[in-house]
């Protein structure tokens, strides 16, 4: 498995962003979100003009009805859009860390990738669920592989986070009292939740956010914890776009006068999800939350440490 080092990504202070969230296997709607914002032809072509970006903080992975088709649509739309003077942005999600952490052989990943949404992804590989129930994560990851041989390499390419002026696009939000180096590095930034929407430290201003005001960000797009629409915290410096509680999916155009307060929303209904969760008990999501993202971290430093991967640049 590539266990790459991907840097964060840097989109240039004059493009138009577009940003989207907790996508989760939605291809149609994503597919209806991007024509309407004129980011693709009638045929799925990326046709935005120069210098436009969009950028997808996370979760494209899970619960929906077609995870594999999104992953390639999007991972399509970068490649053209690379060349046509664009950039798409792709950034990990926690639920890229619960597929490829699960389906890379650890145990405790593999259960939460299983309890959240993860058949929904072994659906849309071509897998049926006898394949998976009772499978080692050993058997099922060389299945997958099979079946859809892309699937974890196109993960691995997904970035930390991206900036773009003086906004950080990142899945759960910045990590308070963190240095930049550690909250790229580590996990913490695609769980974290109310501890950065919900903190009476106002962002960037109070002491738990020095390191990124001085890194010049002051506001933030993020997603990872549901909502009924596109929902602003930190005196509208911070913007969740993670619809997923009000049943659609949303495209966001950021204000030109940057401001987060002039974003303008394109929302699709969602569809169903594939399969339903197993019940799962808010203590057990307690649990998920709280721990694990150190195992997480530790699976990750793990990978980008075996001494087979091609590639491997030591960071
Ligand atoms: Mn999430």
């Amino acid at each position: 498995m590539a266990a790459l080092y991907v840097p964060p990504i840097q989109i240039p202070d004059g493009f138009t962003v577009w940003s989207a969230t907790d996508w989760h296997g939605q291809l149609r709607a994503a597919d209806r979100l991007l024509h309407a914002a004129g980011l693709t032809d009638g045929a799925d072509r990326w046709t935005a003009p120069p210098a436009t970006a969009l950028v997808v903080t996370g979760d494209v992975v899970d619960r929906g009805p077609d995870t594999v088709g999104l992953v390639r649509r999007l991972a399509s739309l970068r490649a053209q859009a690379t060349l046509a003077g664009g950039c798409v942005a792709l950034l990990w999600g926690n639920h890229e860390a619960q597929v490829l952490g699960g389906l890379g052989g650890d145990a405790r990943i593999f259960r939460a990738l299983m309890t959240f949404g993860g058949g929904a992804t072994l659906l849309s590989v071509g897998m049926r669920p006898d394949e998976w129930e009772g499978r080692s994560p050993a058997a099922i990851a060389a299945r997958v592989d099979e079946l859809a041989p892309d699937l974890l390499p196109t993960l691995w390419t997904f970035a930390p986070y991206a900036r773009w002026r003086d906004v950080l696009f990142v899945h759960g939000g910045p990590v308070p009292f963190c240095e930049l180096d550690r909250f790229e590095r580590s996990v913490d930034r695609l769980w974290i939740r109310d501890a950065f929407f919900a903190s009476p430290d106002p962002f960037p201003s109070a002491a738990a956010w020095t390191s990124y005001r001085k890194a010049g960000l002051g506001q933030v797009v993020f997603g990872h914890t549901p909502v009924e629409r596109p929902t602003w915290s930190h005196a509208g410096r911070a913007l969740n776009l993670d619809t997923w509680r009000g049943q659609h999916v949303t495209l966001a155009r950021l204000g030109m006068g940057q401001e987060l307060r002039e974003a303008v929303f394109l929302a699709e209904p969602a569809e169903p999800r594939a399969m339903a969760d197993a019940p799962v008990t808010s203590e057990e999501i307690r649990l998920f939350d709280t721990d694990l993202p150190a195992i997480v971290d530790a699976w990750v430093a793990g990978e980008r440490r075996s001494p087979d991967v091609p590639g491997h640049n030591g960071t």
